[in-house]
Order: C-alpha cells, then structure tokens, then sequence
C-alpha cells in the first residue's frame, strides 16, 4: 500500500549523523521550526533504514509474536509522522508535532523488552544455527543503536521546544556541556550499591582518581548525555559488585573496593574501573556481548542465594552500544583468576563524537545472506573456541 511505498522512498537516503556539538548549536540558536524541518524528514528516514532491516530477518524469527509486534509499531510511528509531511507550518502543526514525538517516544518504551522476547520465542521453539545466532547479533547492534539514536532527536526536539523546557538548566537537551565526570561515577555507583546492599547485605568501596593531562587537578568534565554515561557506568558497577560479593566467602567483611580512574588525554576521556572480583576466563568474554547468550536460562536462576544483581541481560552489550554511539567504546579485559577492568572511552572533543548510525544499503543486506565462515583458522582447542571470532576480530 501506500506506507510501503513511502518506505522505499525514506529507505534510500542515508541517515545524517549529528555530532554532540551539533546538537549543542542546533539547541541553542535553532529555532522550533528549523528542528521540525530537519526532524520530519530525518525521523522518517532512520525509521524506514531499519524497518527494511527487520524485514532482512531470518524468517523463523520474523514470525515471532513479539517481532510482529515490534514490526506494527514502528509501521504506525511512521505514519504518525508521515501526516507531517507536505502541512503548513504553524503554531498548531508545532504543537502537535511535539505531542506525536511524546506519543512515538511511549510508544516504543518497552521495544527491547518485546525483541529479546521474540528472540526467547525463536530459542524455544528453533534449533538456532551460528549463522542465524550471527545475524541476530548484527541485526540487534544496529537495531538498538538505530533506537538510541532516534530517541536522541526525539528527546533533544521536546526538551527544547515542549513543555519540559527548563530554562533555568545549563542543559541543552539532554546534553551538559560541562558534565562532570566522577560526580556521574558517584552517582552510578551509589545507585548500585543500594542494589547490592539490599541482596547481599554488604558492598565493595570506591576509590575514584583522576588525571587531567592538562589542566592539572581541574575537575574533568566533558560535553556529554549524562544519562547515557550513567546507564553504562550503573551496569559495570552492578557487574563488578555482583563478581566481588560472589567470589569472597560471606564471613569476609573486608571486600576489596572497586578503583576507579577517570583520564583524559588530547582526544579520550577514559573511565577505568577495576574489580577484584576474580576475573572471567578468556573463553567467556565475547559472550558477555552478545544478546542470545545473554538470554540463555541462567544457571543460577533457581538458586536463591544468588539473586541476580546483575543479570547479563542486554545491560552489557547495549551499554557498549551507547558508549559507541558517539565514537566511544566499552572493553572489558579480565584477568582470571584475579578480576576485570571495564574501560570506557569517550571523545573528549565534542565536534568529533559523531553520531555512529547504522545505514541500509547493499552492504548491510548482504550481510545476512553471507555464510559466516570457519574454514580458514585451525579449530583444536575443544568445544569453547569459535574461530569466527577471530575473523570477526
Ligand atoms: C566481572 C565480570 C564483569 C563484567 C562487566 C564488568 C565487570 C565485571 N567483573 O567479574
């Protein structure tokens, strides 16, 4: 019908990607009109890039219940903002573009709770092969990155221009132009820590430094969205709690404290946390990223001294996603045995921390009919080793 059309049309331009400073001149000088321009043709187009991704699913999974579902919301946000797409631009059309936005925003709250529903839903009901099990993952990163990108525009449009304006707020948008970093780290691990209290009874310390290359001793702040920086930084420090509560006996009081250092150089900020929460083995590590492990039943789900504090739910690997999201990145690097380091990095230049966006073209479609392949690295080391990881990295 019509929408398949207008689908096709919006699925041909390429997503603009703003960067951070971008979006801090755009809220200060822009006017309400200018972003409603920019924004009825930008949303459409990254809604329409990846709703003809979904369609590139394999088809056992695309018959899922939750993936219909998700399939007809995106549809029907797309054609609430296709009603804006030849009015006049008055006061009105403002107003009700704000209210539509709102709407599309509650409208897909709980989408990454319905996805990784429909990916249970293929679990049980599907033998999944490492080819589906890998274009799951690839569809998933660009999926979830496509979501926190377009509700970025969603929240810095009715941030700015609706009711939640608050002017008063050195904010711009959702954005601070001068967040200060170990105040987000406190905050993080304060959240966490009330968590772990409450199901252990007790809680590791923190030690917080930092390094300023520069501007020695000056706090270290950074033009950036504290909200995503807190979403990464609460779910590495549930991760690290929950691996030093569990690795030392209940008796020891004396829990090795969680270190954090936060750096910054010519062009990263770094936030380095380190647990002694005995580390992980090197075979496990590329499965803390990927989302149809992360949904396995976990072993320790029936058992009753282990309530998940952290859950390895989709908490990692979209944590990374935000972090990359703006040209940064997350890695983990544990020693076994021992404990994990979690890096984050950050751009510390807020004209270089573009936007990472997922494209549909050729390349990304092809992807899904590529086999992956396991054929030109020897396999000898048992059942844990996957050689596709090795190509891959
Ligand atoms: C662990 C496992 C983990 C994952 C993510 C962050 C920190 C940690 N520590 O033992």
């Amino acid at each position: 019908g019509n929408i398949s059309k207008m689908l096709d049309f919006y699925s041909q331009f390429n997503p603009s990607p703003l960067s951070i400073k971008q979006f801090i001149d755009f809220g200060l000088s822009a006017c309400e009109r200018k972003s409603f321009i920019f924004l009825r043709k930008e949303l459409p187009v990254r809604l329409a890039n990846i709703m003809k991704e979904i369609h590139l699913l394999p088809d056992n999974l695309l018959k899922m219940p939750s993936v219909g579902i998700v399939n007809n919301l995106y549809a029907t946000s797309f054609e609430d903002i296709m009603q804006f797409e030849k009015v006049e631009v008055n006061e009105t059309t403002l107003d009700k573009f704000c209210q539509t936005l709102i709407k599309i925003r509650n409208r897909h709250q709980d989408i990454v709770e319905t996805m990784s529903h429909g990916v249970l839903e293929l679990k049980e009901s599907h033998d999944v092969d490492a080819q589906t099990e890998h274009n799951i993952q690839y569809f998933l990163d660009r999926f979830l990155m496509s979501r926190i990108s377009i509700r970025m525009l969603i929240n810095q449009h009715t941030l700015l221009f609706g009711t939640e304006f608050n002017g008063h707020s050195r904010h711009v948008g959702s954005i601070d132009p001068s967040c200060d970093i170990i105040s987000v780290v406190k905050d993080a691990y304060d959240k966490a820590r009330l968590l772990c209290d409450q199901y252990y009874l007790a809680s590791p310390e923190l030690l917080v430094k930092q390094h300023n290359e520069f501007e020695r001793c000056s706090e270290i702040r950074i033009v950036y969205v504290p909200s995503h920086l807190f979403h990464m930084l609460f779910e590495l420090f549930k991760n690290s709690m929950r691996a030093i509560m569990e690795h030392y006996d209940n008796s020891d009081s004396d829990y090795p404290p969680i270190e954090v250092i936060v750096s910054r150089g010519k062009e990263d900020i770094c936030v380095k946390m380190s647990d002694r929460g005995g580390g992980i083995p090197r075979s496990q590590m590329d499965h803390l990223f990927k989302y149809m492990y992360s949904t396995a039943p976990r072993p320790t789900q029936t058992d009753a001294h282990t309530v998940p504090l952290a859950g390895y739910g989709y908490g990692l690997p979209v944590s990374r996603l935000y972090a990359r999201y703006f040209h940064g990145d997350l890695v983990l690097q544990s020693c076994d045995g021992y404990g994990t380091d979690a890096i984050v990095y950050l751009k510390a230049l807020s004209n270089e921390a573009n936007e990472l966006l997922p494209i549909f073209n050729k390349t990304s479609s092809k992807f899904y009919r590529t086999a992956v392949s396991n054929t030109d690295w020897s396999s000898q080391c048992g059942g844990g080793m996957n050689t596709r990881q090795l190509r891959m990295s």
